[in-house]
C-alpha cells in the first residue's frame, strides 16, 4: 500500500491548533431556511447547534457553518440575511472547544463571524469578491481556497478542460499567488479541487484519481466531495442516502493521496473510515 505521509504542520486557528499531520473531518452544517425546519428562527438555530454537538461527537474537529445556497443555479443571498443566519450558531458554537469555519464569499460576513468567535474562511469562490483578499490578509485567518469557474448560476457551461487536473491545479495557483500578494501569509492557505464545481461526473473522477498531484503546490488539501452527484452517478444511485459509501471510500482514497481533511455530511461513518486506515497505517 502506497503511503503519502503527512508534513509535520498546525493550523493556527485562534487558540486552537489543528495537528495537520493526520486527517480531520470538518463537519457540514447547513444554515440556509429549507435544511432546519425555521433557518433563523430560534428553533432552527437550537436544532442547527444539535446537529454540530453531535457530529463533534462524532468525531468531527471542525464544523462548517454555511448560510449561502451555492446550489448550481440558487440566487445570491443578501448580505445581511446570510449574517442572520450565519452568526447565532457562531456564537453558540464558540462556547464550545472546537474549530469552526464558515462557507462564504463575503467578507461582511466572515468578518462579523470572526467576532462571533469563528476561525476559518471556507471561500468556494476563492476569495474573488470585492475586498475579500484584502480581508483575509487582515484578519490574519486560515484561508480555504477552492478551485471552481464562474458562478454556481453559471459553472455547468464552464467545464471545458484540457486535462482537468493541470488546469485545476494552474488555476489554484493563481488564486494562491494573489492571496500571497495580498499579503495573505502561506501558513494560512489550504486548497481544495472543488469536487463538483465546474466538473462533470468523469472529470470530478478523473480529479480524484490524480488529487495526490495537487501536493505539488505546497499547500495541505481539504477534500469535499460529500454526497455530490458524480458519486451518485459512480455507484449507479439516484437517492442522496445511497452516496454515503461512496462518499466515505472518496474521502477515503483522498486522504490516501494526502488531503488533511475532508467536508463530511456523515461523520461517524467517515470516522470510522479513518480509524480503519489509521489502524493499518499503524500495524
Ligand atoms: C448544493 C450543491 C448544495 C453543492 C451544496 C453544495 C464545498 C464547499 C460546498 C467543497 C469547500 C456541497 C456544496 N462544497 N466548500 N462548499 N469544498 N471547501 O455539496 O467541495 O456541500 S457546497
Amino acid at each position: 500500500m502506497q503511503l503519502m505521509p503527512l508534513p509535520k504542520r498546525v493550523l493556527h486557528c485562534g487558540p486552537l491548533g489543528l495537528d495537520l499531520s493526520k486527517p480531520h473531518i470538518m463537519g457540514i452544517l447547513n444554515v440556509t431556511p429549507d435544511s432546519f425546519s425555521d433557518g433563523g428562527s430560534h428553533n432552527g438555530k437550537e436544532q442547527a447547534v444539535a446537529h454540530a454537538l453531535q457530529m463533534i461527537a462524532d468525531g468531527a474537529s471542525i464544523i462548517d457553518v454555511g448560510g449561502e445556497s451555492t446550489r448550481p443555479g440558487a440566487s445570491m443571498v443578501a448580505v445581511q440575511e446570510e449574517i442572520q443566519r450565519v452568526i447565532p450558531v457562531v456564537e453558540q458554537l464558540a462556547q464550545h472547544n472546537v474549530v469552526i469555519s464558515v462557507d462564504t464569499s463575503q467578507p461582511e460576513v466572515i468578518k462579523a463571524a470572526i467576532e462571533a468567535g469563528a476561525h476559518i474562511w471556507n471561500d468556494v469562490r476563492a476569495l474573488t469578491r470585492p475586498l475579500a483578499l484584502q480581508t483575509a490578509a487582515e484578519l490574519n485567518i486560515p484561508v480555504i481556497i477552492m478551485h471552481m469557474r464562474g458562478e454556481p448560476t453559471t459553472m455547468n457551461n464552464l467545464d471545458q478542460y484540457n486535462d482537468v487536473t493541470l488546469d485545476v491545479i494552474a488555476e489554484l495557483q493563481q488564486r494562491i499567488d494573489a492571496a500571497i500578494n495580498a499579503g495573505i501569509k502561506a501558513e494560512n492557505i489550504l486548497i481544495d479541487p472543488g469536487f463538483g464545481f465546474a466538473k462533470n461526473a468523469e472529470q470530478n473522477l478523473k480529479l480524484l484519481q490524480q488529487l495526490h498531484q495537487l501536493n505539488g503546490l505546497g499547500y495541505p488539501i481539504l477534500s469535499g466531495l460529500s454526497r455530490k452527484r458524480f458519486i451518485g452517478h459512480a455507484v449507479h444511485a439516484g437517492t442522496v442516502q445511497d452516496r454515503i459509501i461512496g462518499s466515505v471510500v472518496g474521502h477515503l482514497l483522498s486522504i490516501q493521496q494526502g488531503a488533511c481533511m475532508v467536508r463530511a455530511h456523515d461523520v461517524k461513518a467517515m470516522h470510522d473510515a479513518i480509524q480503519m486506515w489509521q489502524a493499518m497505517n499503524q500495524a
